[in-house]
């Protein structure tokens, strides 16, 4: 017998939510005020809420439902594993096929030398087993004094203490420390490669930021000593921290410095994996080679929870090869459900050329439309990477001036894009969008349009509070 879902309208799920959900970065208090929106069911790249509201879906879910929703060869092959077997365990010299098949196709689909892969159940697990790796690394080398991990300020590595240590976002670091440095020892952040921090006074952008903001790692190489140095960790693309894609050779410029101490690179793919920047992986698209690689979300289309670290074969054959047992490991490593999920998914990824579609269809007609927004008032600029991009609000955009934090401009953008039907993300005053890979191009203008709306409305309403 299936269970029955109650049957209940949005005022009770409401209130039932307030009464026990706690919701993730989330105001519990003013949540349980101005009520949750209770997504019900999903198909293509839409969402049907319990008023039976139809939203076009332009964050995936969240930045993972890359084959869009209601696939049935994700929801097939997750039933039949589930029949065959449903959990099994890879420790004690066991294993499973659905685990060794996906292993075996990632490691197809990753450039050469990440031949191995170590399996977890979330980016921020995924981010975890990196710190053990690199520590490990470094004391099989017999250079136990490399500790220091080197990441960006406005980073998002996840959320567990380790993922929001290496994070960069300084509220999560000021609820774990009293100080507000990460808990955890010898964590360094640098500046991020957003150029919007560097405007003149006359609104101009700095020229050569690409290599400038590189520098900031070399710089805090040497000011820790490049011999305490273990790893520099970094997304490809900035995305929690509102899509900030980082200018030319920027990338290139980091993994010069990272070889030329010897540092291992780390590229946190958990977003830019999988497709988004219209290669398997955000490195490939950016031009450089990491060490290790974390993944998760559109490893499976988020579907069911997966993750884990590609590992290239410099850290695989010290610590794998040579270094005896790693005392690391969760119950769900390689959960076959999961694995079986994520195998369908990497497979309708390719049998509908989902990749190429994006780089050389999709991404060129959303750049179209996104460089038409910048003529809108309120656009400063657009910065897009396949089929992830931001637009900047700003107050002017012919000096660039911004608007104060405490307007919050992003979330009043927001705020439209829920009447009208859109989920679009406000991150500060970049509104953030990453649609799945599925999409057709009748989609890419029916979401351009939307988005063109959203601008709109929160132009009036803007204009009418005298905030312009
Ligand atoms: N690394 C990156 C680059 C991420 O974006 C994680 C690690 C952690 O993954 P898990 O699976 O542990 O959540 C992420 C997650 C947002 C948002 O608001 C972004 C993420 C998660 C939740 C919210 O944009 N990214």
């Amino acid at each position: 017998m299936q269970p029955t879902p109650p049957q209940r309208n949005t005022a009770d799920w409401r209130a039932a939510d307030a009464a026990h959900m706690l919701h993730p970065f989330s105001d519990a208090a003013d949540l349980a005020t101005k009520g949750v929106r209770v997504i019900e069911r999903a198909d293509d790249i839409y969402l049907w809420d319990t008023d039976g509201n139809k939203i076009l879906d332009g964050m995936s879910g969240l930045w993972c439902v890359n084959v869009g929703y209601g696939r049935t060869e994700l929801i097939d092959a997750a039933h039949q594993q589930l029949k065959q077997l449903p959990f099994y365990n890879t420790f004690f010299q066991t294993s499973t096929p659905p685990a060794i098949l996906l292993a075996e196709k990632l490691a197809s689909i990753s450039p050469a030398g990440f031949e191995r892969v170590f399996f977890t159940g979330s980016g921020s697990e995924g981010n975890d087993t990196v710190l053990r790796l690199v520590y490990r690394y470094w004391a099989l080398k017999n250079q136990p004094q490399r500790r220091v991990i080197i990441s960006r300020n406005n980073a998002y590595h996840g959320s567990t203490i380790a993922g929001a240590c290496l994070g960069g976002m300084g509220g999560m670091h000021g609820q774990m420390t009293a100080d507000g440095k990460p808990l955890i020892p010898d964590i360094e952040h640098i500046g991020q490669p957003d150029v919007w921090e560097h405007v003149d006074a006359d609104g101009r952008f700095p020229e050569g930021f690409g290599l400038k903001a590189a520098s900031w790692l070399e710089e805090r190489i040497l000011a820790v000593g490049p011999e305490r140095v273990a790893a520099f960790i970094g997304e490809p693309v900035q995305g929690a921290g509102g899509v900030i894609v980082p200018p030319e050779g920027y990338w290139q410029e980091i993994e010069r410095i990272c070889r030329k101490y010897d540092i291992l690179l780390v590229s946190d793919e958990v977003i830019c994996g999988f497709g988004r920047t219209g290669q398997w992986w955000g490195c490939q698209s950016l031009g450089y080679t990491p060490d290790l690689m974390t993944f998760a979300k559109g490893v499976t289309s988020g579907y069911i929870p997966l993750g884990g670290v590609m590992v290239g074969k410099r850290v695989a054959q010290t610590v794998f090869d040579e270094g005896g047992e790693l005392y690391h490991g969760y119950t769900y490593n390689g959960h076959p459900v999961a694995c079986m999920v994520a195998l369908a998914n990497i497979e309708l990824i390719e049998r509908e050329d989902m990749i190429r579609q994006v780089r050389e269809v999709l991404a060129p007609r959303l750049a179209q439309g996104l460089r038409a927004l910048t003529d809108h008032p309120l656009v400063g600029g657009v910065e897009q990477q396949g089929l992830m991009a931001s637009l900047k609000l700003v107050r002017n955009p012919v000096t660039r001036e911004r608007f104060p934090a405490e307007r919050e401009i992003g979330m009043l953008c927001r705020k439209h894009c829920f009447h009208i039907g859109l989920v679009m993300r406000a991150v500060g005053d970049r509104m953030v969008i990453a649609p799945p890979l599925s999409m057709t191009l009748d989609q890419v203008d029916e979401l351009l349009a939307l988005i063109k709306r959203a601008l709109d409305l929160t132009f009036e309403e803007a204009r009418s509070l005298s905030w312009l």
